[in-house]
């Protein structure tokens, strides 16, 4: 069992090094104690942390490493959440500045907006599906505070999931029972495809992945609030972004989404 004040010391390392754009080797190699459950509690210091220096709040939860291709080159098999924060969702009106970033990377994701509280344990895939109001395409951008983007699941879990930004299309489309597994994407580069992708390389189901954190997250008395966004996971898998690169993703029947890097 690592003491609190260790717990505190890797919070302000992590929170540091996004600070100042410096990545950090992981942190399982210096402490080997460091298990999932634990992770889970430097993330919640962190964000608390984060919400008291730079003075955010938290709009919504991200997953990570909900794809198949992305658990078995982690050799993990499961997947995991992190925090949204008011202060990193960005307009895709404008330039984004690279400037502070240590060495993001883009992915193109299905947002959820909900109309009432998603809290667990025991919550199931419809139940999810009845609460969902809007469904907007989004772009997040992660940047793992780690040297080489390179972490076990602990790491990337106390990281706050590697996140770092995010971008939702302008439009909110009201969710009408569409089936969002067979729902199809177009990720573009410079106006060149990437990739294509539907919503069921998201665990079969992007709701499934919605419905697993909602049940963790009970185990921190968290849940999703109305209005809050969920981030559902990657639809392929992730791109570096250099300056000058414009990227976007077309949503079947949900619009699409831009972003542009200075
Ligand atoms: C972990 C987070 C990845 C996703 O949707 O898979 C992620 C990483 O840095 O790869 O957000």
């Amino acid at each position: 069992m690592l003491k609190t004040e260790i717990l505190d010391s890797i919070v302000d390392e992590l929170f540091l090094a996004e600070k100042h754009g410096k990545a950090i080797p992981k942190l399982v190699d210096r402490y080997p104690e460091l298990d999932v459950h634990l992770a889970y509690e430097v993330q919640n210091r962190l964000i608390e942390r984060k919400c008291r220096d730079e003075g955010t709040k938290i709009v919504g939860w991200k997953l990570g490493l909900t794809s198949k291709a992305k658990q078995e080159m982690m050799g993990v098999h499961e997947p995991t959440y992190g925090v949204l924060l008011e202060n990193m969702q960005l307009k895709s009106d404008g330039s984004i500045s690279l400037k502070t970033l240590i060495h993001p990377k883009i992915e193109p994701e299905i947002a959820f907006i909900f109309k009432e509280e998603l809290k667990g344990p025991g919550v199931t895939v419809a139940e999810v599906l009845q609460k969902t109001a809007y469904i907007a395409p989004a772009l997040e951008i992660i940047d793992s505070r780690y040297q080489n983007f390179s972490f076990t699941l602990a790491d990337v879990i106390a990281d706050n999931s590697s996140s770092s930004r995010f971008i939702l299309g302008e439009r909110f489309t009201k969710y009408d029972g569409e089936d969002l597994s067979l729902i199809g994407m177009v990720f573009k580069k410079n106006g060149a495809i990437v990739s294509t992708s539907a919503g069921a390389s998201v665990m079969g189901h992007p709701v499934r992945a919605i419905a697993w954190m909602v049940n963790k997250l009970s185990r921190y008395d968290q849940s999703v609030k109305p209005g809050e966004v969920v981030l559902s996971g990657a639809l392929t898998g992730a791109v570096e972004i250099k300056e000058g690169d414009v990227f976007s993703m077309s949503l079947d029947r949900f619009g699409s989404v831009e972003a542009s890097f200075t």
